[in-house]
């Protein structure tokens, strides 16, 4: 009998140190569905600095709030690497650089879609004529999972 109980315990503490040890799926932080309501004016995004985890799906609601009838859009060779879907119809390409971009007329939203990949920061701008230089520039800020908990 105190063989038996002996090997039940030792058995107990073996599984005990097992999970311990163990990552369980319940540890790891779980994708989130992060929405932003980015604002393009001239000369500049609001927010200019969204962060969001890696592994997140990232919800953009981009609107073009500008006074006068100007184009913007969001640029980044951040969007090479991810796959975006927009809801809204929008006028899409790529810049000479190779940067995807995603254009609004004045008064025009849509609404960007992308699950995230990759870490660290990669900047933002708009393309259109010296909207960059004027100060239309921001970034993405993508952390591992688990480390932005709020937006
Ligand atoms: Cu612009």
């Amino acid at each position: 009998m105190f063989k038996a109980r002996a090997v039940l315990v030792a058995s107990l503490a073996a599984a005990v140190t097992l999970t311990a040890v163990g990552v369980s799926p319940a540890q790891q932080p779980a994708p989130t569905r992060r929405v932003f309501n980015v604002s393009m004016t001239s000369w500049k995004f609001v927010p200019e600095i969204i962060q969001f985890n890696e592994g997140d799906t990232v919800v953009i609601n981009l609107s073009n709030d500008d006074t006068l009838p100007r184009n913007h859009d969001i640029t980044s060779a951040f969007f090479n690497h991810v796959d975006v879907k927009t809801v809204a119809p929008m006028r899409t390409g790529k810049t000479d650089e190779g940067r995807p971009f995603f254009r609004l007329g004045r008064g025009e939203k849509a609404t960007m879609e992308f699950v995230a990949r990759g870490r660290g920061t990669t900047a933002f701008l708009c393309s259109v004529f010296d909207h960059a230089t004027r100060g239309m520039t921001g970034a993405f800020n993508v952390t591992a999972p688990g480390t932005m908990i709020h937006n």
